[in-house]
């Protein structure tokens, strides 16, 4: 007998276990990426992926130029079969990596294809399953054992992929150490869902919120996007994502007393992101921040802060689980299934 939204529930809460598992996986193959990483270093590393896992590549590709210094871009999966010229410049030398919870998509594995025969590019997998598709196309397959999920929607899967990926970047930049400042996210993330939950509920029980935006900057606006992409998915929720800056150009003309705005906040670009929320409060908007602490942030309607004292970079899983419990909470609260998405297949295969 199952309840609607129980799966997916379950999936959100163990996700700190999936966390931890990855990044023993990492460590058992850190040796054996050496050599992905260092074809990278005079070329330009790909990231790809589909849905939840285009948003990972963009985010994913932002830690590991900033980590290791190597130019990585994200792009969606077909784009680099359909018009590969937008995004690969010529003469360069393409590494890339698949991102695929199920490794078996079909734009994923077309666009892996093309890399490696049109561009002689070794190919890498960051995934949930073993013995996919995918997998026989890649010389190096990062499987998240903890990641897979009955649900549609990702969540632990897209997080624990990118614990993955973050470890992954922190090892092609020459830093270990990281591995173990990293391997504190697990009891963090309980830590936060415990004290979020209610307020994710709040939230999304919440009716006089009629349309929601997620704004990040650098590597938090692929979060951002995945935040956006839960809400419209478990819950149909209007909702978008903006680099935070970028609001200000056409967007907030939307704001009003319906509206709420979550802020991804960054320590580096924190006052000119605190600057844009409060505009939008200003404008009537409702303001969700997520920040490493709440110093000077006592205007916002909601604050939820991870006290982390983690990297900025190593902290970012910890944006996600209160915002997949917005989404979820917000789905029962329409009485909808947020395991079972309308209109959506766990995988798309054309
Ligand atoms: C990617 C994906 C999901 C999305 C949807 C269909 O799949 O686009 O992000 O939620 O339901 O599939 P994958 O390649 O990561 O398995």
């Amino acid at each position: 007998m199952t309840t609607p939204g129980m799966f997916t529930l379950q999936e959100i809460q163990t996700q700190p276990d999936a966390w931890a598992a990855v990044l023993d996986a990492v460590r058992e193959q850190a040796q054996a990426w050496d050599t992905f990483f260092a074809r990278g270093k005079d070329g330009l590393t790909l990231f790809f992926g589909c849905g939840s896992t285009h948003y990972l590549s963009m985010t994913a590709a932002a830690v590991l130029q900033t980590l290791a210094g190597q130019a990585a871009r994200g792009v969606p999966a077909a784009e680099l079969f359909l018009l590969p010229e937008t995004w690969i410049p010529a003469h360069y030398q393409i590494s890339g990596v698949a991102l695929s919870r199920s490794g078996t998509t079909t734009e994923t594995l077309r666009a892996a294809d093309h890399l490696a025969q049109r561009y002689a590019a070794p190919i890498a997998a960051v995934t949930c399953y073993t013995g996919t598709p995918l997998a026989e196309r890649s010389l190096w397959t990062l499987v998240s054992p903890e990641g897979h999920e009955q649900s549609v929607a990702q969540t632990r899967s897209f997080s624990s992929m990118l614990v993955g990926c973050i470890a992954l970047a922190a090892l092609a930049g020459g830093q270990p150490g990281y591995l173990e400042k990293l391997s504190a996210l697990p009891p963090m993330g309980e830590r936060l869902m415990q004290h979020s939950q209610a307020l994710a509920r709040t939230l999304g029980e919440d009716s006089g919120i009629a349309q929601v935006f997620f704004l990040g900057s650098g590597p938090r606006y692929g979060l951002a996007c995945e935040a956006m992409l839960k809400l419209k998915e478990m819950s149909l929720t209007t909702s978008e994502a903006y680099h935070f800056l970028e609001f200000r150009h056409g967007p907030k003309s939307m704001v009003d007393q319906g509206t709420l705005v979550v802020g991804l906040l960054s320590d580096v670009a924190r006052e000119a992101e605190a600057a844009v929320l409060r505009e939008m409060n200003d404008l009537g908007a409702r303001i969700l921040v997520l920040a490493e602490d709440g110093a000077g942030l006592g205007w916002a309607d909601h604050l939820v802060c991870f006290e982390s004292q983690l990297a900025e970079l190593a902290r970012l899983p910890l944006y996600l689980p209160v915002l997949q419990l917005f989404a979820y909470h917000r789905a029962l609260g329409k009485g909808l299934n947020p395991d079972s998405p309308r209109h959506l297949d766990a995988v798309v295969k054309l």
